[in-house]
């Protein structure tokens, strides 16, 4: 019988070792392969034979790829980097970390959306993850936070309600990574608790422009312990040095079609690119008196503590600097728990952050399979370390000493491990007493007054997108009685806000819902809650896209690219066709993009290069239309060529835009960049 023509390519075989060497392709056990295209037949039309060990085992493999996705921050996206120290700290912690000024320690971080599936959009409006694994010389420390601090309840045996609330409705299986359904609102109306965090899910905080421009926060009060045993209080922040930013709904939406990978695509290229995204660590430090005058419990998951109260002291800075070598191996198998503390940290009686503790073990074995998961690269601690722990599925490093139980008589080499009564980590001996109850604390009562405290600290183009967020999403409600137990809420946070939803869904405001307590209007505004009030300090790190035409003016092009490109921006062409595009001076550039594939919606401001005959051809564009009218209309800043007439026009522009937009002859681009650092031009955007 004759062979079938050779089919393979002439690239993808070849497969370079460090040596320059093409690397030998063998199986599992290290047999060499001879073949990989055919499996073993009887006869080339004949059946595949059992003996085909190659093949079974390539199946096989293939077969146990997927591991369950985590059951919440099923998304994700991580990479690599470190925490530096800037003063030492030794009288708030004995934590080895902040110990030594200008100390690197390794970082590896996992940002993700809560809701949604492992593949399901970037650009959901959802909380979104910050996980930190700090691998100090004591052990790994994990700050499992969000980019929002306070949750959406105060008991950890309410999060599997939550969870199942928030995700697809059981019987019809969606709708997918939204909280715009019956089940979220239903459950959430009935959870007055839940109040403070609605507001900032329906804040612009649910839709970050990226992972980058984003805080983070450890959420609960922790304890800093140092090496006298005194314990203070701490919360967890990490401040972007790129500043806050994120996108609007209507740009969100087009985003996740545009370009579902948007968050991750965007770590990806900043970091290739050499520009290393940075958080500042900061501390909230308190003391018990401060605790106990506090209007609120510092235990209550669902407040904040105003940065105007007690001001965020900044002890050091993440730097992102290295993408994983493999998504799988590493952001998906890293896992993280909040019962990792190092000495020197280490607990409050938080009924969330404690439920949290207890949680965080399991849905590891569950999804890795393995009490070993720590022998993982990802997961091992970068310090020695030495258990007596043994065997179970995968055990990679077990103990090598005779000893595997402790005492033992066995001298210092076979001995094993010996604990460090010193040395080792010891909890805050705090005292509690009381009955074994089910009460929730009555210092956990008052569920508006900090929902209101956020409303009023945002500026009124915040207060609008939060306003219309609620309608969008209480419109995707079909119960009505779901909506008027929602809005009985919103009348407690402000009036303002509750009548703008209720006209915008078209009903009458309810009467409030019985409030616990009574909702103090006394708070004051806190700045440090608004995104819009803490924007970026330039252009840098941010995204521009510039749409050109055949006889585009090269010299203009360069001028801006190379502005672009010395603000620490990242120009990004936008053309016809990717290919050759023919500038004025008969030189030729590729784009980055095509028209359609790269809309204006994915990028912080926009530019329009292009000669008389391109505008014209580009007016008759769908693509390059909505190119142009999306720019407009999502606020963008926009500089375009004095050829560019008819394309506005025919975007819908009006004669005179305005403020915004400007012209290649009469603004640098220097100062266009500048005036684009304000990122949207607010009142023509949605
Ligand atoms: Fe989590 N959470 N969580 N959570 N959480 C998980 O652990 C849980 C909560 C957070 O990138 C799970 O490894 C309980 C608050 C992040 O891998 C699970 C409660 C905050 C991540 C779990 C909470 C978080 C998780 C699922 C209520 C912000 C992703 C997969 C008491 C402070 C980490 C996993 C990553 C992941 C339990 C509430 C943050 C099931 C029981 C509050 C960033 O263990």
């Amino acid at each position: 019988m004759k062979k079938a023509p050779e089919t393979r390519g002439t690239g993808g075989e070849i497969h370079q070792t460090a040596g320059g060497k093409t690397a030998r392709m063998t199986t599992q056990q290290g047999i060499p392969v001879s073949d990989d295209q055919n499996s073993l037949k009887q006869g080339a039309r004949g059946p595949t034979l059992m003996e085909d060990f190659h093949f079974r085992e390539k199946m096989f493999h293939f077969d146990h790829e997927r591991i369950p996705e985590r059951v919440v921050h099923a998304r994700g996206y991580g990479a690599h980097g470190y925490f530096e120290t800037y003063d030492p700290i030794p009288e708030l912690t004995r934590a080895d970390l902040f110990q030594r000024k200008g100390e690197k320690t390794e970082a590896f971080v996992r940002f993700s959306t809560v809701a949604g599936n492992k593949g399901s959009a970037d650009l959901a409006r959802d909380v979104r993850g910050f996980a930190v694994k700090l691998y100090t010389q004591e052990g790994n420390w994990d700050i499992v936070g969000n980019n929002i601090p306070v949750f959406f309840i105060q008991d950890a045996m309410k999060f599997p309600d939550l969870i199942h609330a928030a995700k697809q409705e059981p019987d019809r299986g969606f709708p997918q990574a939204q909280t715009a359904h019956d089940n979220f609102w239903d459950f959430i109306s009935l959870m007055p608790e839940s109040t403070h965090m609605v507001m900032w899910i329906m804040s612009d905080r649910a839709i970050p422009r990226s992972f980058r421009f984003m805080e983070g926060f450890g959420v609960h009060t922790f304890r800093m312990v140092n090496a006298e045993g005194k314990s203070t209080f701490v919360k967890f922040h990490w401040k972007p040095k790129q500043g806050l930013q994120s996108v609007t709904w209507p740009e969100a939406l087009k985003i996740n079609g545009a370009d579902p990978d948007f968050h991750r695509r965007d770590l990806w290229d900043a970091i290739q690119m050499g520009d290393f995204p940075e958080w500042e660590l900061g501390l909230q430090v308190f003391d018990d008196d401060f605790a106990d005058q506090f209007e609120f419990d510092i235990l209550d998951a669902t407040k904040i503590i105003p940065e105007e109260q007690v001001p965020v002291q900044r002890v050091g800075r993440l730097v992102l600097d290295r993408m994983v070598d493999n998504f799988f191996a590493e952001t998906e198998q890293v896992a993280f728990h909040t019962g990792n503390v190092v000495p020197g940290i280490d607990f409050t009686n938080d009924p969330l952050l404690q439920g949290r503790n207890f949680s965080y073990l399991d849905t590891q074995l569950k999804r890795l399979g393995s009490p070993n998961f720590t022998h993982l690269p990802v997961n091992a601690p970068r310090c020695p370390f030495h258990t007596l722990q043994q065997d179970g599925h995968m055990a990679m490093t077990n103990p090598k000493t005779r000893a595997n139980y402790e005492p033992n008589s066995w001298g210092e080499d076979i001995g094993g491990p010996r604990e460090d009564p010193e040395g080792g980590f010891r909890s805050h001996p705090e005292e509690n007493a009381g009955p074994k109850t089910r009460d929730r604390s009555e210092t956990f009562a008052d569920h508006y007054s900090q929902a209101r405290q956020f409303y009023i600290s945002q500026t009124e183009v915040e207060q609008r997108h939060m306003a219309d967020a609620l309608v969008f999403e209480l419109s995707k409600v079909e119960t009505p009685a779901i909506r008027t137990r929602m809005m009985s809420h919103l009348v407690n946070v402000h009036d303002e806000l509750a009548s703008a939803v209720a006209e915008g869904l078209g009903m009458d405001l309810p009467d409030a819902a019985e409030p616990a307590m009574a909702v103090r209007t006394d708070l004051p505004e806190s700045p440090a809650l608004s995104i819009l009030k803490n924007g970026p300090e330039s252009f840098a790190g941010r995204k521009l896209g510039i749409l050109i035409s055949d006889g585009a003016d090269a010299s203009a092009l360069k001028a801006l690219i190379d502005a672009a490109k010395g603000a620490g921006a990242a120009p990004m062409v936008v053309g016809p066709r990717v290919g050759a595009v023919k500038l004025s001076d008969g030189t030729t550039t590729e784009a980055d993009e095509r028209i359609d594939g790269g809309p204006s919606v994915l990028f912080d401001a926009t530019a329009i290069l292009v000669s008389d005959e391109g505008a014209e051809m580009l007016a008759g564009m769908h693509a390059a239309k909505t190119w142009v009218s999306d720019a407009w209309a999502h606020g963008k800043y926009i500089l375009c060529s004095p050829e560019a007439g008819p394309l506005l026009q025919a975007a819908g522009l009006p004669h005179d835009p305005g403020e915004g937009v400007a012209r290649t002859g009469d603004t640098a681009p220097e100062e266009f960049l500048k005036q684009a650092t304000a990122l949207r031009v607010w009142n023509r955007a949605p």
